[in-house]
């Protein structure tokens, strides 16, 4: 039986055996899966290829037992904690090791010349009851592009760009940053709830940081940035400017579209610590589960307090909850 491939299969899977990165690869290989038509001429194909995504992401959990790749794994991949991930990029000396700094418990080098960040490096921002895991970057520019920035801003939930309102040439260095990872097929844009047509690039929510804003005197930089990237979310920052830090890490928690949920225990007080993290539309049943599988199953009801809310109101499992409600559940 003939497999009925479309020609864009083809397509990437010459790619997908250029490709040596294994989280490209893996990426590749599940898209290739999903593009191929599900029936008897494929069976044989899709067994391959699910056998071949196995092996891909044995790689990449043991990357020690495949040589070379241990070290760059260290820097290309660095593992999500707390609530979410939010990749720092940038051209040379727009001040993201400086709001790293500022944000987080790192302590990256910050300086007054260009490059001096050579590696990621990550730290934990605190924003009210949650923890977001912010990474510091090394410089994107026409004179460098580290191999696994692609990678880095893949796997992130969402990206900052840092832009640098004291920089004349500001635009230009900008464009160079968003030219160079769509040359490795990312692109940076203001939301992704449609990924491109073309599966072999990925779309990246990207918000940005009009950063060193008390250098744009006059506002024409804020102005030329927002011209340039119509339907971003731009944040005005200074490290001097506490108010603007504050507006940040609120915006920060924004783009990551989450939602905290407090729970509490029959005929207890609420303690607003550690929150169960659910994207926005989690319902009562989602936090259940987070909370212990069996949970899940066993919930008759819950009860309710939050913004909008009768306090104690009865609700079902299906019920959307949204941010700081406070859940008691009742099994
Ligand atoms: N005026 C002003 N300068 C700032 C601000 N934030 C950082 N800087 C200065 O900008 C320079 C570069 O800061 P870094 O944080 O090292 O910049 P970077 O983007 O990490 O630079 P690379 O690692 O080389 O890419 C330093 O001299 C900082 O003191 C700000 O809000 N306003
Ligand atoms: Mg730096």
């Amino acid at each position: 039986m003939p497999a009925n491939l479309p020609p864009q299969y083809y397509e990437l899977e010459r790619e997908y055996r250029a490709e040596r990165d294994p989280r490209e690869k893996l990426r590749l290989a599940q898209e290739l899966l999903r593009m191929m038509p599900k029936h008897k001429g494929t069976d044989k194909l899709q067994a391959d290829m699910k056998s071949k995504i196995a092996r891909h992401r044995k790689e990449i959990a043991e990357p020690a037992k495949s040589g070379g790749a241990a070290k760059a794994a260290a820097v290309d991949y660095i593992p999500r904690e707390g609530a979410g991930q939010i990749v720092l990029i940038g051209p040379p000396n727009s001040g993201k090791s400086s709001l790293v700094d500022s944000l987080t418990n790192a302590k990256p080098l910050v300086a007054d010349y260009p490059y001096a960040t050579r590696e990621p490096l990550a730290g934990m921002m605190t924003f009210e009851t949650v923890q977001i895991q912010l990474i510091d970057t090394p410089p994107i520019s026409d004179e460098l592009y580290e191999t696994y920035m692609s990678n880095l801003v893949r796997n992130a939930d969402v990206v900052l760009l840092v832009v640098d309102l004291a920089d004349e040439h500001m635009l230009d260095r900008v464009n160079l940053v968003l030219e160079r990872l769509e040359e490795r097929r990312v692109l940076l844009q203001p939301s992704v709830d449609v990924q491109p047509d073309d599966p072999r690039f990925m779309a990246k929510k990207t918000f940005i940081c009009a950063h060193k804003a008390y250098e744009d005197e006059d506002g024409s930089r804020q102005k030329a940035l927002a011209e340039r990237f119509p339907g971003f979310t731009i944040v005005p920052t200074s490290i001097i400017d506490d108010d603007a830090m504050n507006a940040l890490r609120r915006a920060l928690f924004d783009s990551l579209a989450i939602i905290r949920v407090y729970t509490k225990h029959v005929g207890k007080p609420v303690e607003k610590i550690d929150p169960v993290i659910l994207p926005i539309g989690g319902t009562v049943e989602e936090a259940a589960i987070e909370i212990h599988k069996d949970f899940g199953k066993k919930l008759k009801f819950a009860k309710i307090w939050g913004e909008g809310k009768f306090d104690g109101q009865r609700v079902n499992r299906d019920y959307q909850l949204t941010d700081e409600d406070i859940v008691e559940f009742h099994i």
